[in-house]
């Protein structure tokens, strides 16, 4: 059986793009036809500013909305990243193999010093070894799959080269990961912005779908998406380049519907009536991940229950690859 491993980071409220672009195809398909772990990497979320009491709410905000999305404890694994000491563990290995032009090659360090520059904080040296730790996340468990969005693409490839430098360097250890991209919502865009993604820690929220809004909040924000003018005025057209805003709701719609958007687009004649189906679809498509999170929320022993277990059969995993690995580098093991 495949391993796949995947995680999200509880540096904000999950949104409609990481339901959308991983989330989602976890519960659907993933944790049907593998051996899937999904993790709730906190660890990533120190690289930026963060407050602690913050951080610990988030984090288990994100672990009930996964199970709330449909994430089955009986046939996936579902836990903490900090539970898992081997994380950690291994990170150093690979910061030993990686090298830092790697990594200040990573698109999404340079969009992230910037965004640290213009609110005058400093950048952490964790942001820059950040692939590092995801390495180490996905090859800690001898991962064959890594399904993400295409923001994460990058990462994943460099998880691969790492692996693979390792295993020549020191004797095959590591499992060469393969990334998979969801075939529709890969790529979310941000509804005011809509030429940049739907990030969960987007300073204004006007633009971003969050999991939990109120249906309300959801048809306001859909109803005031960034629309695009051209010379055919609201002519409904798919156009990703020229009509980035339009084409982002008809994405959308498409991956609410499973039509494609090309074909979705022929249906209308303005944007009003496109924004009014997107932002019902939406509306539909969360109400079951609302309701279901309410519940857990009321029985937060279970919650504990699944993340326990679920951070020891990780460890389980883990523990020998991390072992082998620290071997293979040349450590001498504990005496
Ligand atoms: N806009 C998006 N469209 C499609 N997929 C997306 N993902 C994130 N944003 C979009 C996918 O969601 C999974 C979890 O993401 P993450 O927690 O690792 O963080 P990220 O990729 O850095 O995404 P965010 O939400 O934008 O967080 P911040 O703002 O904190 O950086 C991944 O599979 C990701 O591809």
């Amino acid at each position: 059986m495949k391993r796949v491993f995947s995680g999200v980071q509880p540096s904000g409220h999950l949104t409609l793009g990481n339901y959308l672009g991983a989330v989602r195809r976890w519960t659907a398909v993933e944790q049907h036809r593998s051996d899937a772990l999904f993790c709730v990497v906190d660890l990533h979320a120190l690289t930026v500013e963060h407050d602690p009491a913050r951080l610990r709410r988030l984090s288990r905000q994100t672990a009930t909305l996964l199970l709330a999305s449909g994430l089955d404890p009986e046939v996936c694994t579902v836990f903490v990243q900090s539970h898992v000491d081997e994380h950690v563990r291994l990170s150093y290995l690979l910061e030993c193999v990686a090298t830092d032009g790697e990594m200040r090659r990573m698109v999404q360090y340079k969009e992230k010093v910037v965004r640290q520059q213009e609110q005058g904080s400093s950048v952490r040296l964790s942001l820059l070894t950040y692939p590092v730790l995801m390495a180490a996340d996905i090859l800690a468990y001898s991962t064959d799959e890594v399904p993400v969005g295409e923001d994460q693409k990058q990462h994943v490839e460099l998880a691969r080269d790492v692996a693979e430098r390792f295993n020549q360097r020191y004797g095959p250890t590591f499992v060469v990961p393969e990334v998979t991209l969801a075939e529709v919502g890969a790529r979310v865009m941000n509804l005011q912005e809509p030429t940049s993604k739907m990030g969960k820690s987007d300073r204004s929220g006007q633009g971003v779908v969050r999991l939990l809004d109120e249906p309300e909040v959801v048809r306001k924000k859909v109803m005031r998406a960034v629309t695009d003018s051209g010379p055919g005025g609201q002519e409904v057209v798919y156009d990703r380049a020229e009509r980035p805003g339009v084409a982002n709701l008809l994405e959308i719609l498409a991956a609410c519907t499973g039509e494609e958007p090309a074909a979705l687009a022929g249906k209308y004649t303005g944007y009003g009536p496109l924004k009014k189906d997107v932002a019902e679809a939406v509306v539909e498509l969360l109400r079951p991940v609302r309701e279901r999170h309410a519940e857990l929320c009321a029985d937060p022993a279970q919650v504990d229950g699944v993340l326990r277990a679920g951070a020891e059969r990780a460890r389980e995993r883990a523990r020998p690859v991390v072992d082998a690995a620290y071997r293979a580098i040349g450590l001498l093991p504990p005496v």
